[in-house]
């Protein structure tokens, strides 16, 4: 198996998280932006990141990924066989991947705007490039006014993470009593927010001013944390393209 991915990338890390949970080893292939992902484009007809090479076969998307590995190495199951819970978490990814995602890439640029650590300790790993990628396409000239410009959004992210850090502080995991693919999306876009020990020794438990260093998120970063340890990493090899 072969991950193209960008390092920094949530929806890599939810690829990564699945692969450790099935404890799946694979080759990680760090795409470059711009020309890696034009090889990416003839490789698969598009030039996103996650891209799964198993074989012949390639998945992009992470949402199809994570679906193809279940389908594939079936345990442990990420999907309840409940009909109604496996409803849940699928919804819950989808708010993952998309709400969560979005606010969690807004508030990444905010801080990135206004923390020169955090922009110094993302910026060796990260090109320009994939930084424009993990934040949208906001031009550069906006982050000046960054805060005025994202102050809805950011309450509506801090408003989701007060909903998340309640329910888990009553129970282990979103649905269930064992880790799901709705534990995984939203770990993974919690990535952002508060680097995970994975990121790396720079960004390690660095984050977000006003997320990552409040105490009321912490029993979410917390449980964010014993879900990574929980999952065995599986060792990795690069390979790298153009
Ligand atoms: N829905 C996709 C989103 C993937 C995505 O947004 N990938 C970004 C990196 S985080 C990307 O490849 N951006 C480069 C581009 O769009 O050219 C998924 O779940 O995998």
């Amino acid at each position: 198996m072969e991950l193209f991915q960008f390092r920094h990338s949530a929806f890599c890390e939810k690829v990564r998280l699945v692969l450790a949970a099935k404890a799946v080893s694979y080759d990680v292939n760090e795409v470059v932006p711009g020309l890696g992902q034009w090889e990416l484009f003839r490789l698969s007809g598009q030039r996103q990141v996650p891209l799964l090479r198993d074989g012949n076969e390639l998945i992009a998307d992470s949402s199809a990924i994570a679906l193809y590995l279940e389908a594939r190495f079936p345990e442990p199951a990420l999907l309840p066989p409940d009909p109604a819970q496996r409803a849940q978490v699928l919804l819950l990814e989808d708010w993952a991947d998309t709400a969560l995602a979005s606010g969690a890439r807004m508030a990444l640029l905010q801080g990135v705007a206004e923390d020169p650590l955090l922009r110094a300790a993302l910026l060796p790993d990260a090109t320009p490039a994939v930084l424009r990628n993990l934040v949208g396409a906001v031009p550069a000239d906006l982050l000046g006014g960054v805060s005025q410009f994202l102050r809805p959004e950011r309450q509506h992210l801090l408003a989701a993470l007060e909903q998340l850090t309640s329910l888990l502080s009553v129970q282990p995991y979103l649905v269930g009593d064992r880790p799901s693919l709705a534990d995984l999306a939203v770990a993974a876009q919690l990535y952002l927010l508060k680097f995970p020990a994975a990121a790396g020794l720079e960004l390690a438990a660095r984050g977000v001013a006003g997320i990552a260093d409040q105490a009321q998120f912490e029993p979410l970063f917390a449980w964010r944390d014993g879900l990574y340890r929980t999952l065995q990493r599986p060792l990795q090899s690069s390979t790298g393209l153009g």
